[in-house]
C-alpha cells in the first residue's frame, strides 16, 4: 500500500482550512498513498483530500490514533483538529477538552510510538497586556479560553521534549486567509469571508471595526513556513519550538476593503462589530518574528496586493 523508504505522515484536522492546504502539499511532496488524512467529520465528495488514506479519528480517542498510527506506520504527525476562537468562547468546556485534550492524545502517541510532531500554537496566546507588537517572549496572559488552550499547548510541547525526548513543534499562527477551503470558528474569519462575499455579492458585513488590526498571513506562506519549520535540524530549534512567532503582515478591516474595493467595482462593505471585536481587541497588532528568522530562516512572500490578487484569481475560477 505505501512506499517503504518514505516518512509517512497522519494530520489530524485535514478537513479544516489548514489541513486542506497542508494535505495537498504533503501529498504532491511525498506521494498521495504517503500522507493519512484523519478527522472527526466524515469525507465528502467536495473535499480537498478525497486523493488518498482517510480515517474517521477523534482526536480524544488515543486508542484508535495509536492504532491508526501503528496500522499505517505513520512516523510524523501534524495536529490540525482543533476549535478556533469564536466557537471556543462559546463553548468553553469543549474547547478546553478539544485543544488540551487533543495536544495531550498526540503527544502520548508520540512518546509511544517515537514520532515527530507538529502542533499549532495562535497569537491568541497573547492577551492585552502584551505589547501591540508581540515579541517572542513576553508574559503570555490571553483572556480568551482559547487562548489559553494554546499557552498550554505550548508548555506541553515544551514538557514532552525536556522530560521525554518528543520532537514536537509549533507555530504561533497569526490570522490565516485561504481559499481551498473556507475558514471556519475563528475571530479572524472576517478576512476570508469577505472575499467570497465581494465576488458573489459586491458587498460585505464585516464584524469587526474598520480601525482593527491584526497579524495575517496568507495559507501558502503559512504552508512554507510549517513545514520549514519541520524540516529543519534539530540543532536550529531554540527554546521557541513550541510556538515561534511569525510574520506574515498586518493589517486593518478598513485597508483589507481599499484593496479589494481597487480590483473589485461596486464593492461595498458596512462594519457591524460584534462579540469577536473583544477577542480581537485582545491580540497584537503585529509579530516580531525575529527568532524564527534567526533560528531556521524564515521569510514571508505575500503582501496584501498580491494575497487580494491570488485569492480572487483563485475563487473566480
Ligand atoms: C482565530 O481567529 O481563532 C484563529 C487564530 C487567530 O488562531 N484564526
Amino acid at each position: 500500500m505505501f512506499a517503504p523508504e518514505v516518512n509517512r505522515i497522519m494530520v489530524t484536522g485535514a478537513l479544516g482550512q489548514i489541513g486542506t492546504d497542508l494535505v495537498d502539499e504533503l501529498r504532491q511532496r511525498y506521494g498521495n498513498e504517503n500522507v493519512l488524512a484523519t478527522d472527526i467529520r466524515q469525507l465528502s465528495g467536495h473535499s480537498g483530500v478525497t486523493n488518498g488514506p482517510f480515517e474517521l479519528l477523534s482526536v480524544l480517542d488515543i486508542d484508535s490514533m495509536d492504532k491508526i498510527v501503528k496500522d499505517y506506520d505513520i512516523r510524523k504527525i501534524f495536529h490540525l483538529g482543533a476549535m478556533l476562537s469564536a466557537v471556543g468562547e462559546k463553548k468553553p468546556d469543549l474547547c478546553r477538552k478539544i485543544n488540551i485534550g487533543g495536544v495531550i492524545s498526540v503527544l502520548e502517541t508520540a512518546k509511544s510510538n517515537n514520532l515527530k510532531v507538529y502542533a499549532p500554537s495562535s497569537i491568541a496566546v497573547f492577551g492585552p497586556e502584551a505589547p501591540k507588537h508581540a515579541p517572542q517572549n513576553t508574559p503570555l496572559n490571553p483572556t480568551t479560553v482559547y487562548g489559553e488552550t494554546k499557552v498550554i499547548g505550548e508548555n506541553l510541547i515544551n514538557d514532552y521534549w525536556t522530560k521525554y525526548n518528543v520532537d514536537a513543534r509549533g507555530l504561533r499562527y497569526p490570522g490565516l486567509i485561504s481559499w481551498k477551503s473556507p475558514a471556519g470558528g475563528g475571530t479572524t474569519d472576517y478576512a476570508v469571508e469577505i472575499f467570497q462575499a465581494a465576488l458573489n455579492h459586491g458587498h460585505y458585513d464585516c464584524f469587526v471595526k474598520p480601525e482593527t488590526r491584526l497579524p495575517m498571513m496568507y495559507m501558502d506562506d503559512a504552508i512554507r513556513a510549517t513545514l520549514e519549520l519541520m524540516d529543519s535540524p534539530i540543532e536550529s530549534i531554540g527554546k521557541s519550538r513550541p510556538g515561534y512567532n511569525v510574520s506574515g503582515l498586518s493589517f486593518t478591516a478598513q485597508e483589507l476593503v481599499d484593496a479589494i474595493k481597487d480590483k473589485v467595482d461596486g464593492f461595498t462593505c458596512n462594519f457591524f462589530p460584534d462579540i469577536r471585536q473583544k477577542y480581537a481587541d485582545s491580540w497584537p497588532d503585529s509579530i516580531d518574528d525575529s527568532f524564527a528568522k534567526e533560528d531556521w530562516s524564515w521569510k514571508a512572500k505575500y503582501d496584501l496586493n498580491r494575497i487580494v490578487d491570488s485569492m480572487l484569481d483563485n475563487l473566480s475560477d
